[in-house]
């Protein structure tokens, strides 16, 4: 009913200024009504140009301004800095290059506006100027591919150097869990037709593999700061993503294969916490939980930084909420951890030598 009042009173503000439109031109029966524009309506085109580039320099500088606080902070991995400093020159050329034209745009379109008598010159081409701003962005974007394309393969370059941790991060409908490959730093094998659920080997490992026997599967994510993790990525069901943003590292996780990311992390959970970004980002939160919580509304506890993996493909109504928690520690803290979690034998192997025995009893 609220809509249909609304549209009908939109209704008559509208035909109330076309009548208002009808009489003001009535009125001004003498003044020129050709629909050929004359010098006067030229020259207010032009300086409404002014007013457009004016406005477009304004958002520019007010969307740094108010929305560069919601950019990540800096990155928390070895390659981070390298991927961080291609994307801010490519943001500085991108920068300069559209304050640039589009100012030139903009005066040209005023400076060269109709005017009477004015003929448009007949300039067919020249060969000069085209080949200058040809070769200008030819350079420019050869430039940054080249040096994109190397700090991609230096990224993308997984390998056994410098003594890494394997990780396996395993995704499904809608949660993750990782596997660390345990004392031999070698993970045994699995496959999605070996999931047992009764036995609770959600991950498929191959019982027969002695390699499987220390793998160590768990729910939190904990790795030692300084040191080199290499992630193998397997997907239960459909295509996620694994994406951690502080670490600036994603990876698609597809059924049937194994997808591989390599970084190191560089900074603790708890040295993160004080960095001067992550320390504004969470009293932001926080200020608005606090808000919440007057107001009795859910969602309302204290947040602390967390590194975090999420799902960065949408594969599905929870794919929202698939995430989770990384804790970035020193490597006595992650070895105590680690030395706390039960191995695939003590786990699933033990359970399954126990029910044996039973049976044979
Ligand atoms: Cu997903």
């Amino acid at each position: 009913m609220t809509t249909v009042l609304i549209l009908a009173v939109l209704v008559l503000v509208a035909i109330a200024i076309w009548q208002m439109t009808k009489i003001f031109e009535l009125s001004q029966l003498k003044a020129e009504t050709s629909q050929i524009a004359n010098d006067s309506d030229n020259k207010t085109n032009g300086y409404l140009l002014f007013a457009f580039l004016i406005f477009i320099y304004g958002i520019t500088i007010f969307s740094f301004w108010k929305y560069s606080k919601f950019l990540l902070p800096e990155a928390a991995s070895g390659h981070g800095e390298d991927y961080d400093y291609l994307m801010l020159i490519s943001f500085v050329i991108i920068f300069i290059v559209q304050t640039l034209t589009q100012a030139l745009l903009h005066y040209f379109g005023y400076k060269y506006r109709g005017e009477e008598g004015k003929k448009a010159l007949f300039y067919a081409d020249n060969d000069r100027l085209e080949f200058i701003w040809t070769i200008i962005p030819v350079i420019v974007l050869a430039g940054l591919i080249l040096w994109g394309l190397y700090t991609w393969t230096t990224i993308m370059d997984v390998n056994d150097e410098d003594d890494p941790i394997v990780v396996e991060l395993y995704a499904q409908q809608f949660n993750w869990t990782a596997r660390y490959a345990g004392e031999d730093n070698v993970l045994g094998d699995a496959n999605v037709r070996m999931i047992d659920i009764n036995k609770a080997n959600i991950l498929g490992l191959d019982e027969s593999d002695s390699y499987a026997a220390d793998d160590i599967v768990v729910k939190e994510l904990h790795l030692p700061v300084g040191r080199k993790v290499n992630f193998k990525m397997r997907s239960q069901d459909v295509l996620h993503s694994a994406y951690m943003p502080h670490f600036r590292a994603q990876m698609n996780c597809v059924p049937g294969m194994i997808t591989e990311f390599s970084f190191t992390p560089i900074y603790t959970t708890s040295e993160m916490r004080q960095n001067a970004d992550v320390r504004d980002k969470v009293k932001r939160t926080n200020e608005i939980r606090a808000e919440r919580a007057a107001n009795g509304e859910e969602n309302s506890d204290p947040w602390q930084f967390d590194y975090i993996l999420l799902c960065n493909k949408i594969c599905g109504k929870s794919h929202y909420n698939m995430q989770m928690k990384i804790i970035v520690e020193t490597q006595e803290e992650y070895d105590s951890w680690l030395a706390e979690q039960g191995t695939f034998a003590e786990t699933v192997l033990k359970q399954d030598s126990s029910e044996t025995a039973m049976n044979m009893q």
